[in-house]
């Protein structure tokens, strides 16, 4: 009732500008609340651009960029979108123009003062008094600390995730960020320590670059949940995030400051009996990697400054963070201040408690856990070979009519293995159609770090609609077909098919 209203209010407003009247008091004036119930779920899709509302509903379809992406900005602002997407603000483009026909209310003035205005005081003994602003598109778990996915239907597409997209995973306030005058040491069990700012890193060393998929262990936690309640953040498939790095090889770093032979720091740091390279950050967390990965040349482990090209924001662990492609994301520890050969792992929950190490399914409930001695098991470091869909979404409308759906999303294989093959089923593993892979095919053997993406055209019967998907890499590691196979009482590592089951509709 109250939708189809507003719809009727909507067609009068249209003809408002149309007969060429376009004084905004004409305009009904809606508060955000109003607007952020128009999200296309169940009806009309707006959109407000300044203090502008906008009903896009017809449009969506439409829209150059795609449906899946407009449809972010559903009951919310364009704004936060165009500041990627500056093709909207290019002056040759007259957004108002295209807006204009569309448009059927004003944002409420006191909503709009408090956007514009965004002053959100904290407390001065508020831990998280500094924390960075984020981006809206952003599904936020937890907010302090932060903890928020990407929005699935981008990643991918750009191959390359805009920065301000990125998934946040904190688990603590963001620390502040000293940009070049970063300080940072490097040391070794028995005392050698050298320390350096970012500054002197950027001079003393060429820079290079590394294309790197990063992922939460936890990434598809709540997709595990359905077989059994497992413990943390109920992750989506948007806990990964593609980034171009830019920093300087970890090894080289090291074989200058602590080696008089420099052309072989992994033999050195062994030498010295150096098992594993700790990295330490400002934020009291702590992780380690092996020195076979992290000080050999095909690891290509790094300390980065740059992300995308720009300096690495700091929910992403600017200034200095270092990058272990190919390893769980917790392994690439942000606002690094000192990275350590050692002889043991690192110290910490991250790496010696339970929070990613590898456990057994049978392991089902808090008192199986008791007595087990969790530094004792395996650390999580590579992923298993994983896929998911970008679009389209569960829950998602198809046509009745239609006799095929186009299926897009990414495929990472395990530990730099490249990946081969997709493939791609609409009656829930009954039959398969192999997808065409996209981007990401032309990375080094053994070193393919990032995503490939891919697409299937996929036929549909008249009955319901079950999207799965499988991905197999080079090791010929395998996606099991439910989480059952792989459930964790952490939910670590679901690599089971993705599902979308879609809604099969006469009035889309
Ligand atoms: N210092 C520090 N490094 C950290 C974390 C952290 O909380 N503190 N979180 C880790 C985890 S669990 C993940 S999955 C990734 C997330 O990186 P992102 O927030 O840039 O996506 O950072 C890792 N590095
Ligand atoms: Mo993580």
């Amino acid at each position: 009732m109250l939708l189809s209203a507003l719809r009727r209010g909507a067609i009068r407003a249209t003809c408002v500008v149309a007969g060429g009247v376009s004084l905004s008091e004409e305009y009904p004036v809606f508060t955000r609340e109003e607007i952020s119930k128009r999200d296309g779920k169940r009806g009309a899709t707006w959109v407000t651009y300044k203090d502008q509302v906008y009903d896009i509903t017809e449009f969506v379809n439409a829209h150059p960029g795609g449906a899946q992406k407009i449809k972010l900005a559903a009951g919310a602002s364009v704004e936060p979108f165009w500041r990627i997407y500056k093709q909207h603000l290019d002056p040759a483009v007259d957004i108002q123009e295209i807006l204009a026909p569309m448009r059927v209310g004003t944002l409420d003035a006191s909503d709009f003062a408090k956007e514009t205005t965004m002053t959100k005081e904290k407390k001065e003994d508020d831990p998280y008094r500094d924390e960075p602003e984020r981006h809206p598109a952003l599904t936020v778990h937890t907010a302090e600390p932060c903890n928020a996915e990407a929005p699935v239907a981008m990643l991918g597409d750009p191959y390359i995730t805009p920065t301000e997209l990125w998934y946040v995973r904190n688990h603590h306030p963001v620390p502040l960020d000293d940009g070049d005058a970063h300080k940072f040491s490097v040391t070794t069990d028995n005392g050698a320590e050298v320390s350096l700012s970012v500054a002197d890193l950027k001079k003393n060393y060429s820079k290079t670059t590394v294309t790197a998929t990063m992922q939460c262990s936890g990434n598809r936690r709540g997709h595990m949940n359905q077989y059994g309640k497992t413990s943390g953040t109920a992750w989506g498939s948007g806990a990964a995030s593609t980034a171009e790095w830019a920093g300087v090889p970890l090894r080289v770093v090291v074989a200058d400051l602590l080696f008089k032979d420099k052309s072989a720091p992994l033999t050195a740091a062994k030498a010295l009996g150096a098992k594993h390279v700790i990295f330490e950050a400002k934020d009291d967390m702590q992780a380690s990697v092996p020195v076979e990965k992290a000080l050999s040349e095909l690891g290509d482990c790094m300390l980065a400054y740059e992300m995308n090209g720009q300096p690495i924001p700091r929910d992403h662990g600017g200034p200095l963070r270092a990058i272990v492609p190919g390893y769980a994301g917790v392994r690439n520890v942000k606002w690094v201040q000192r990275v350590k050969l050692s002889s043991d792992e690192a110290e910490g929950a991250w790496q010696r408690g339970m929070n990613y190490k590898a456990m057994p399914s049978h392991w089902r409930t808090k008192q199986d856990l008791q007595g087990v001695d969790f530094s004792a098991l395996p650390s999580i470091h590579e992923l298993p070979v994983q896929c998911a869909f970008s679009s389209p979404a569960p829950g998602d409308a198809l046509p009745i009519d239609e006799d095929s759906v186009e299926v897009k999303g990414w495929a990472l294989g395990s530990a730099g293995r490249s990946i081969h093959r997709v493939e791609v089923s609409a009656d829930g593993g009954e039959t398969w159609v192999e997808a065409d892979l996209e981007e990401g095919l032309d990375q080094p053997y053994g070193r393919a770090w990032a995503w490939t993406t891919w697409s299937a055209e996929v036929p549909v019967g008249e009955g319901p609609v079950e999207l799965v998907a499988r991905a197999h890499d080079l090791g010929g590691g395998a996606m099991p077909r439910t989480p059952a196979d792989v459930w964790n009482i952490r939910g670590l590592n679901n690599n089971s098919w993705p599902v979308a089951r879609l809604e099969r509709s006469n009035n889309v």
